[in-house]
């Protein structure tokens, strides 16, 4: 039986048991929730936060370094590390503005036993950006301040890629430490059956009704932002930069949406993705390959949206407050934390514990969600990936104009 079929079976199973017995028997749901599904939950769950830190720092390290020299980055590398930007900002930012207007966490649930502190000094945007700079990187590991770590991991990566080949053996180092983190990842994800059914149990028997209701408003919004920004903003750009009829750039892409989407891995799809752009997109190979297997490191527009949505829904739950700054702070952590989340799955889960962390909101919050997560990773890896493939299509007709262009007038006719 698959790990999805697992994770699906334990999820039902749970939230039935937890329903049932929140109907029918509290008692008996305050033992079982004390001695099985509390444990289960929360060992998943610190599963997950255990390796928060390290594969920020890696897999950061890693996603910049991979970039290659920003001297030698050239034209092409700039513009592709633009477009990915501007990408993730949008989508976190429909993701952001779909949570505010349907508010998906606005229900009865009882919050009770979680604390939230509300940031009362929260940080103005000005003293966000200055205190993302680490005075001491290790205490900021220490303190889980993700963007001090986030911006520590990207001087050492610029540091790597422009050191080139005298720290090679470092990169390497780097590289397998960021495999052994993916490893773990892969085997905390075995364990995931049993989590969200402890995570569902747990919820459902606790909230009733409320819950299912909020994890399904949650589930649909999500969904929702990543059709408006699959469909709207891959369009645009596909139709007004790529000059391609959208249809015909999601009608040959399709297949690769959907390997992406049983997998829930855009590493797995990136043969396919990139074998599609070429033969059936017409985007050039050099551009295609570098490209797709930079977006599927370092850009992750579906994972954004997830965590946009995650963390005000959670914030919305537990009735906090967040401020401007807040949210820019947000905005800022997921885009450079999708540098950084590799295309393998769950990981923007992890990722999403880090958001939360940066503005104190309770990482304990993703046990309302991190049930259904898997389900959602499917749909969030098939956008990931259509946003690097549209992005490709734009680069390679802004570069085939431009070289039209440099064309000397008799070769241009
Ligand atoms: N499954 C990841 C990917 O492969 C994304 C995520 O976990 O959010 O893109």
């Amino acid at each position: 039986m698959n790990l999805t079929f697992k994770i699906f079976i334990g999820l039902i199973l749970g939230a039935v048991i937890g329903l049932v017995l929140n109907l029918n028997s509290p008692e008996l749901f305050g033992t079982l929730d004390s001695y099985i599904f509390n444990p289960l939950g929360t060992i998943f769950l610190n599963l997950i936060k255990m390796l928060v830190v390290p594969i920020v720092f890696f897999s950061i390290t890693l996603g910049t370094a991979s970039l290659g020299d920003p001297k030698k980055l050239g034209r092409i590398g700039g513009k592709t590390i633009g477009f990915f930007l501007i990408s993730t900002t949008v989508a976190i930012t429909i993701a952001l503005s779909l949570a505010y207007v349907f508010e998906p966490g606005n229900s009865n649930i009882d919050t009770s036993g979680a604390s939230y502190e509300q940031q009362d000094e929260a940080p103005g945007v000005v003293d966000t950006f200055t205190s993302i700079i680490p005075t001491n990187p290790i205490q900021s590991m220490v303190e889980g301040n993700m963007l001090q770590i986030i911006t520590f991991s990207i001087f050492v990566g610029l540091a790597l890629a422009m050191l080139g080949k005298k720290t090679s053996a470092i990169l390497n180092l780097v590289e397998q430490g960021n495999d052994v983190l993916m490893y773990l990842v892969n085997l905390i994800m075995r364990f995931a059956p049993y989590g969200a059914f402890g995570l569902l149990a747990s919820a459902v028997g606790e909230m009733g009704l409320d819950g299912l209701e909020a994890m399904f408003a949650y589930m649909t919004l999500v969904i929702l932002a990543l059709i408006i920004h699959g469909s709207l903003f891959y369009g645009s750009i596909v139709y007004f930069i790529g000059k391609m009829n959208p249809l015909t750039f999601f009608k040959n892409f399709f297949p690769a949406m959907t390997v992406a989407f049983s997998t829930s891995s855009s590493s797995s799809t990136l043969p396919v993705s990139m074998k599609l752009a070429q033969e059936k997109l017409k985007v050039s190979k050099p551009v295609s390959s570098f490209v797709q297997p930079l977006g599927a490191t370092i850009n992750m527009d579906g994972t954004a949206i997830m965590q946009g949505v995650a963390t005000i829904f959670i914030a919305q739950v537990y009735s906090a407050e967040l401020s401007i700054a807040q949210l820019v702070m947000v905005v800022l952590t997921a885009v450079l934390a999708s540098v950084g989340t590799a295309g393998v799955p769950g990981v923007g889960l992890i990722m999403l514990a880090m958001v939360l962390n940066q503005v104190s909101l309770p990482v304990e919050g993703i046990a309302l969600i991190l049930g259904i997560d898997r389900l959602l990773d499917m749909a969030r890896t098939a956008v990931n990936i259509t946003g690097d493939a549209a992005v490709a299509v734009a680069i390679d007709k802004s570069e085939e104009s431009r070289n039209e262009k440099d064309k000397p007038a008799e070769e241009a006719v």
